[in-house]
């Protein structure tokens, strides 16, 4: 098997290292063959983490290790986009107000209400009591994020130090990022991105494929460590996060849309939980809830099949919720995290929480173990959020 060996040491020096040990990256973005893999030099390995580290300013340092094997290689790797203003014509839906942060973060999040991935980020911006704007994308049209290139969402944009936006494009990256920025509030943010490059290679069936680079991984200082972590937990956490991306979410639209009925429910649901009555004109609602669910049903056909699920969607996910409390309980903890969840325990439930209204979260409830552990990280999560205010009470907001 051809493996990426991205991050492959840690700096031992007295500077400020890179805590980040780049393992599985293979894994993640389903490469497999058996081409022979080339390595890069020490050499350009330092020259490039330096390159990297300088971006930061600060002195992190790693060792980046970049491999190929025939066309699965790694083609181009680009910074996350600047944007110099907050792009026309977006109407922030609503904002999430802590007068407890004080990040001084300036961050908008383009989502779907009940997109998995949304929901992820969403779980952790509020478990971590950020303040941030909403803007709620039209799933059909997409008028939200017509100004971007990036057409999916999740995605955040987030003030710099100077006052230019940077675009975050993945749920874990953004959660990586945001993570990390927590370990040292006087990071810029802007800086802190750029360990997060967007990469594009080709895969073994030569499809042109994207992903961010190490979009699992904290990035923090030597004498900064996050708090009560080993380097165990730390891969732990990393193993579980990334089981939420590569199996847990594939199991959630195969059985949402199950049968064309069931795919109608649950587009009534995500109206009902997107206010779609309230930020869109009834048109536009309609044609999401009807085109979406007849669309959605078709394709989660496809999506079972890619997958390797069989008919019996529903058997798949309460074997991923028993799994998962499964190894809770091993842990004799309330949480995956211990007493407080870390960021796999958030991941699994912002995915689960994608489809609290749904028929397929129920039936979980009824025949899995799942509940209490839900319900714990729901309280942990709604406790921690600021106040939702919509647009009429933004106009109260202090400058
Ligand atoms: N790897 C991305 C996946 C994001 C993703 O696939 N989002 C879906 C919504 S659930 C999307 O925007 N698809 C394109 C579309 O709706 O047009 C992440 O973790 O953020």
């Amino acid at each position: 098997m051809t493996t990426y060996n991205l991050w492959r040491g840690l700096s031992t020096g007295r500077r400020l290292t890179f805590q980040v040990l780049y393992r599985n990256y293979a894994q993640q973005i389903g490469t497999t063959g058996t081409t022979p893999v080339k390595r890069m030099s020490n050499t350009k390995l330092m020259v490039i983490s330096m390159g990297v580290g300088g971006l930061i300013g600060a002195g992190y340092s790693g060792y980046l290790s970049l491999t190929s094997g025939g066309n699965n290689g790694l083609t181009t790797q680009t910074k996350p986009t600047v944007i110099d203003k907050f792009p026309d014509n977006v109407k922030i839906t609503r904002k999430i107000y802590n007068p407890n942060d004080n990040t001084d973060l300036d961050l908008v999040l383009f989502q779907y209400q009940t997109c998995p991935f949304c929901c992820k980020v969403r779980a952790f911006l509020d478990s971590q009591g950020f303040s941030y704007s909403v803007v709620e994308v039209d799933a059909v049209l997409r008028q939200g994020i017509k100004w971007s290139k990036y057409k999916k969402v999740p995605m955040l944009l987030a003030k710099r130090k100077d006052g230019k936006y940077v675009q975050l494009t993945d749920s874990s990256m953004i959660i990586s990022a945001l993570s990390s920025f927590l370990l040292n509030t006087d990071q810029d943010i802007g800086q802190l991105v750029n360990f997060y490059p967007n990469v594009s290679f080709v895969d073994e069936n030569n499809k042109e494929k994207t992903d961010v680079l190490n979009k699992y991984f904290l990035m923090f200082q030597e004498d900064r460590p996050p708090k009560s972590t080993t380097r165990e937990s730390m891969e732990d956490e990393r193993k579980w996060r990334t089981w939420v991306d590569n199996h847990l979410v594939h199991l959630i639209s195969p059985n949402v849309y199950r049968t064309s009925s069931e795919a109608r429910e649950t587009f009534e649901w995500f109206s009902q939980a997107g206010e779609w009555d309230e930020h869109f004109p009834k048109w536009e609602r309609n044609l999401m809830v009807h085109v979406g669910a007849f669309a959605m049903w078709a394709i989660s056909k496809r999506l079972k099949k890619r997958h390797g699920l069989t008919d019996d969607v529903r058997i798949h996910l309460y074997e991923a919720c028993d799994k998962w409390t499964n190894e809770i309980e091993k842990k004799k903890t309330k949480f995956f995290g211990g007493n407080e969840p870390n960021l796999a325990d958030l991941n699994v439930f912002g995915v689960l929480n994608s489809m609290e209204g749904c028929e397929a979260f129920k039936d979980c409830l009824r025949n899995t173990k799942i509940g209490p552990w839900f319900n714990a990280m729901k309280e942990y999560v709604q406790n921690r959020r600021g106040t939702v205010l919509s647009q009429v009470d933004m106009q109260y907001l202090p400058n």
